[in-house]
């Protein structure tokens, strides 16, 4: 993004900083980035999981169906270790940004281990499900369950029907929630600032929400440890390096 004003060059940050003190509505959306500081892999980065396992061993119905038992040790290994965790610096600041900044916000999130929620966020668009609850893979009809220690204490787990449960999220080539997505959208649709924190930018349809709010002039400020493809548009401010340093100082610089 050009700089402008007179005077001296303005830091990425302080633009940053500016777009967020004067704004009215804010969509912040996350990735996997966004928890990798409270102890969460990512997927596609240097030690995500994606480099020791493809996407189609694990994140497919059709790998639900081929291996339930190797999925379902997949997202117990998760569940059990985000149990553990604890959210960052970051989060806290996205929950004083919810509180005390001056525009509405919502956190649009494609990450599944609550820990928006968890920090305080209220307004927390869940896009890829959540690892909380399970249902019946056939859809008998029967209520999700949460998964707890208990529900993985012998995998698969299955639903009363007899059928395999499988973990309430979005596995590739299944449609999103669609109150989520409509909401998710529509907000995006409005906002006058777009904050993108710790995502490749690689997965649809999440990936599309900042295109809608650059193709509307809408500024974008992107907080990643490295560059994605929306990184060199010139509507993004890039501020380059981990959400729980860059998400406080951002607020900071606020004045939030
Ligand atoms: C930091 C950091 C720090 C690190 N601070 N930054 C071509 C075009 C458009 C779409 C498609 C297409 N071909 C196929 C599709 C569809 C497909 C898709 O997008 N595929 C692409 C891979 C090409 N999408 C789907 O299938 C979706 N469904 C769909 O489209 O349905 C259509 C439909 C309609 C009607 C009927 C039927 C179908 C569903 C997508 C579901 C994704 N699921 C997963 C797993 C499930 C949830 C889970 O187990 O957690 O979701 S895959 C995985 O990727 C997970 C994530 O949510 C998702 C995104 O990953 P994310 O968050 O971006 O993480 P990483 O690891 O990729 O990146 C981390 C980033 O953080 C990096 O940039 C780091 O640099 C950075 N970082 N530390 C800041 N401390
Ligand atoms: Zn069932």
């Amino acid at each position: 993004m050009t700089t402008a004003g007179g005077g001296a060059a303005r830091t990425a940050m302080e633009q940053a900083a500016t777009l967020v003190g004067e704004a009215g509505a804010i969509v912040v959306s996350t990735g996997a980035g966004m928890s990798s500081e409270s102890g969460v892999r990512t997927f596609r980065g240097r030690d995500g999981w994606w480099r020791e396992r493809r996407a189609e061993e694990l994140a497919t119905p059709e790998a639900l169906r081929r291996d339930p038992r190797l999925v379902w040790e997949w997202y117990a290994e998760r569940l059990l270790a985000s149990r553990e965790l604890t959210p960052h610096p970051g989060y806290d600041a996205l929950v004083r940004l919810e509180r005390e900044g001056g525009a509405r916000t919502t956190v649009v999130t494609q990450n599944v281990d609550g820990l928006h929620s968890r920090a305080g966020s209220r307004d927390v668009v869940e896009l890829h499900g959540s690892l909380r609850s399970a249902s019946c893979l056939d859809r008998c009809g029967e209520a999700p369950v949460t998964i707890d220690g208990e529900l993985l204490s012998e995998l698969p787990p299955r639903c009363p029907c007899g059928s395999l449960l499988r973990p309430d999220v979005v596995l590739f080539g299944e449609p999103l929630p669609e109150d989520s997505l409509r909401r998710a959208f529509r907000l995006a649709a409005k906002c006058d600032v777009m904050l993108v924190v710790g995502t490749s930018m690689l997965v649809y349809p999440a990936a599309a929400l900042p295109h809608l709010a650059l193709e509307r002039s809408v500024p974008v400020v992107e907080v990643n440890t490295d560059a994605t493809s929306i990184t060199r548009h010139p509507g993004v401010v890039h501020l380059l390096g981990p959400a729980g340093e860059v998400l406080p100082e951002l607020l900071a610089e606020a004045g939030i």
